[in-house]
């Protein structure tokens, strides 16, 4: 069986690895429909051999469509998600937009891929940041339980977006050559100051909350609890942005509920897991890093150490790919999870 999908925002980041992402994994397309705003319609794009020419989102355009990605921002979204779902659609919604809504199952198949049965229409795809922890967090809870888990992040630009990818590119050229630049995207398009991200670190993802913390420290506070259906778990985050193009690092503090866990049995259960990679062998100064996961799907796991003090606490170092398994490829994967078990319909 082939079904018709479809992609809203086609033209962004993540919809141009969503587009290479369906190709690699052979997704079984009957008809492939890309959307996008009223400013990139009319582009055409390659897949599969086929020149496909970008239409503008509006209601209509997902009459017979069986399954759409959604990578367009929250506000298109919030508007046209519906619209799809009425009109027969299951949607994967890669925007935070409806993440946090209990009718929304919100997704790493590798953790709780059964969530994806209960959907209402739309199922969501987390922050990119959370998906690579709870990847590598989910085979440690399972064998040894999880109490508590406090992570910094040194996360790529591409995060947010293509043009924040040409600003780093941009001011690094001007730094180099000396010359005057002024930041206009980073941290965040629409906040009231910016700062360059060449050659800097910034630490401020998304909006400050009320709480002191970043939307996106948030996000990977409450997706991390709704994911692991662990609303008892402690975490929090820091997240920061450095002048990586591409994959998110993080590292990451927990405690588990034993305290006599060893550090080469701990390694064979990541080692063991399905989407990870294990790269920890500091002998041979074999460790994950950002350039190296770059363009790959899994979630590189090293570094792994026990505190020094904290007889239940280990340290780990965790990198992936932040538009594959950040974004593409983690829609993709519930796409091939809801065509494999025949998830389409509503229960
Ligand atoms: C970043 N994590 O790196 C963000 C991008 O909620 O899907 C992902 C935004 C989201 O800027």
């Amino acid at each position: 069986k082939k079904y018709h999908v479809a992609i809203v925002g086609a033209t962004g980041a993540v919809g141009q690895k969503m587009l290479e992402t369906l190709e690699d994994r052979n997704f079984p397309i009957e008809t492939l429909t890309l959307l996008s705003s009223k400013r990139s319609a009319g582009k055409t794009v390659r897949f599969q051999d086929k020149e496909i020419t970008i239409q503008e989102a509006t209601p209509e355009s997902f009459e017979g469509v069986d399954i759409a990605l959604f990578s367009a921002g929250g506000s298109i979204s919030k508007q046209l998600a519906p619209e799809a779902v009425k009109r027969g659609a299951v949607v994967v919604d890669n925007t935070s937009a409806y993440r946090m809504d209990p009718n929304v199952p919100l997704v790493v198949p590798e953790v709780n891929e059964a969530d994806i049965e209960k959907h209402q229409g739309i199922i969501a795809n987390p922050n990119c940041s959370t998906i690579q922890m709870v990847a590598a967090l989910e085979p440690i809870r399972d064998a040894y339980g999880l109490k508590r888990v406090i992570v910094s992040t040194y996360q790529a630009v591409s995060g947010a977006g293509n043009e924040a990818s040409d600003e780093l590119r941009n001011q690094s050229e001007a730094f180099l050559n000396e010359e005057t630049y002024t930041p206009e995207i980073l941290p965040v398009k629409g906040d009231e100051h910016h700062y360059p991200i060449a050659f800097n670190a910034l630490p401020q993802i998304d909006k400050f909350e009320e709480n002191g913390y970043t939307f996106e420290e948030m996000k990977m506070i409450n997706e991390t609890k709704k994911i692991m259906h662990a609303d008892e778990l402690h975490v929090a985050a820091t997240c920061v942005r450095l002048p990586i193009f591409t994959s998110h690092a993080e590292s990451v503090y927990i405690e588990i509920d034993q305290d006599d866990v060893k550090v080469d049995e701990f390694q064979s259960k990541l080692a063991n897991a399905p989407g990870l990679t294990l790269e920890d062998d500091p002998a041979n100064q074999v460790y994950p890093t950002p350039l190296n996961a770059e363009g790959k799907r899994d979630v590189f796991v090293g570094r792994i150490r026990k505190d020094l003090d904290q007889p239940n606490g280990f340290h780990l170092w965790v990198v992936s790919d932040n538009l594959l398994k950040g974004a593409a490829w983690n829609s993709v994967q519930i796409a091939e999870s809801i065509v494999k078990n025949d998830w389409l319909q509503q229960k």
